[in-house]
């Protein structure tokens, strides 16, 4: 369902763009329909090009985490806009981000700014394969670590949604370099680091998976990593784009009390704006240029606007919105637990959750390939026809933010319930 002005403007958007969006689960593809064109969002609400209102649980992909248009993000870059936006050259305000994401992120202590995730992560392998000059990493099937070649192998998110784990245009050379395992495998982890330790530049890893939908770690597996990582030279990063200031204000390593050697950040930390960041302990940063041989650049790396937003973001990521987020994340999982009955499963860390259409437990992408997609479609149309804008693909975490209210989620609980009759 969707309404005929987003209609009519994928029409003409697919002339132009390939698919008609400029990130292809935006498509709808998974889930029948046209996309809804957004015209507009404040706090937990998206407008419809045709006006119609509907509660967002897609928040940007994760970044809306205050809600959309939060006041005083909003007025900070007003604010700086007007004294240019890029100059290609060093600001304090880069530097006052980069002092309070370290601040907030103790492993980090030495960080670049990127402007997308992808490239955050892009990077932060290529320090690891600088720093301990090896070629192999780890990546778990499932997780999303953005599009550069050698992260599109068995990658979740769009890839999962579309059944292609594997993107068409990357040379088979440089997906060699990519070793994959099951997520909570630690037995294959270990085995793997006994026969080619030596090897192993890296283990990335999303410490709790949006991007097969919301999957969290089974105890033990990050703390292995780590350990892992440290008993045979390898880094161990920890791709937190999207868990980053969601689960806790220092991300998932905060949550459960772990200290990786590399970690990205996006989505929060840049307040809704183009901003991304890796980082981590000073000796293995120290490799990128010009301090090293690893080299990493952009145009618009640290954008003023960018760090503008970030920095008014994370000034309001207080213990009193994450117990909110806490309460209201509680209450949708126990409603859509008793909405969806036998056959579905709600996983849910904090304020990133999925129902899943599988009796589950979904633990890796085995199980999460398992689920009924057709019936998440129905739902997921189910839902737009009530006005609740929910991810369109059985796997990508839905999002909460600090403006929703409890009476949102009761009628997202009551829409769900209706639309899974
Ligand atoms: N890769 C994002 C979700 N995991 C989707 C980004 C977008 O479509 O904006």
């Amino acid at each position: 369902m969707s309404d005929s002005v987003s209609k009519g403007l994928f029409e003409r958007a697919s002339k132009v763009i390939p698919g008609g969006v400029n990130s292809p689960v935006r498509a709808f593809r998974a889930v029948g329909g046209e996309p809804v064109f957004v015209k507009a969002a404040h706090g937990a609400r998206i407008v419809g090009a045709d006006g119609r209102e509907y509660i967002d649980y897609v928040g940007s992909w994760g970044p809306a985490i205050l809600g959309h248009a939060e006041p005083s993000v909003v007025a900070a870059v007003q604010k700086v806009l007007a004294d240019g936006l890029s100059f290609g050259a060093p600001t304090e305000l880069e530097v006052r981000f980069a002092e309070a994401v370290i601040a907030a992120v103790p492993s980090i202590e030495l960080l670049r700014s990127v402007s997308s995730g992808t490239e955050a992560t892009m990077s932060a392998i290529r320090v690891a394969r600088g720093f301990t000059k090896r070629e192999l990493f780890v990546k778990f099937e499932g997780c999303y670590h953005g599009h550069a070649d050698h992260l599109l192998v068995k990658a979740g998110s769009g890839l999962a949604t579309f059944g292609v784990p594997d993107s068409a245009g990357v040379p088979e050379s440089v997906a060699r370099g990519t070793l994959t395992l099951a997520y909570n495998d630690t037995a294959a982890l270990r085995a793997l680091f006994e026969a080619r330790g030596r090897e192993i530049a890296a283990v990335i890893v999303e410490p709790v998976v949006g991007n097969m939908g919301c999957v969290p770690p089974e105890p033990g597996f990050l703390a292995a990593i780590i350990s892992l990582c440290e008993a045979h030279g390898a880094v161990a990063i920890f791709d937190e784009v999207m868990t980053g200031f969601r689960l806790a204000r220092g991300g998932a390593q905060e949550r459960f009390g772990l200290k990786p050697h590399l970690t990205t950040l996006g989505k929060i930390c840049g307040g809704g704006m183009p901003l991304a960041v890796y980082g981590g302990r000073r000796d293995i940063m120290q490799v990128v240029a010009p301090l090293g041989p690893v080299y990493q650049a952009g145009t618009l790396s640290g954008n003023p606007a960018a760090v503008t937003a970030g920095l008014a973001t994370l000034a309001r990521l207080d213990a009193a919105l994450y117990e909110r987020l806490e309460a209201l994340g509680a209450a949708l999982e126990t409603g859509l637990r008793e909405a969806a009955g036998a056959g579905a499963c709600v996983q849910r860390v904090g304020s990133m959750i999925t129902l899943f259409f599988t009796p589950g437990p979904v633990r890796s992408w085995a199980d999460a390939k398992a689920c009924d997609t057709a019936r998440f479609a129905k739902f997921h149309r189910g839902l737009l026809e009530r006005g609740v804008y929910w991810p369109p693909s059985q796997f990508e975490a839905a999002f909460i933010s600090g403006v929703h209210t409890p009476e949102d989620v009761a009628r997202t609980v009551k829409a769900a319930a209706e639309a899974l009759a």
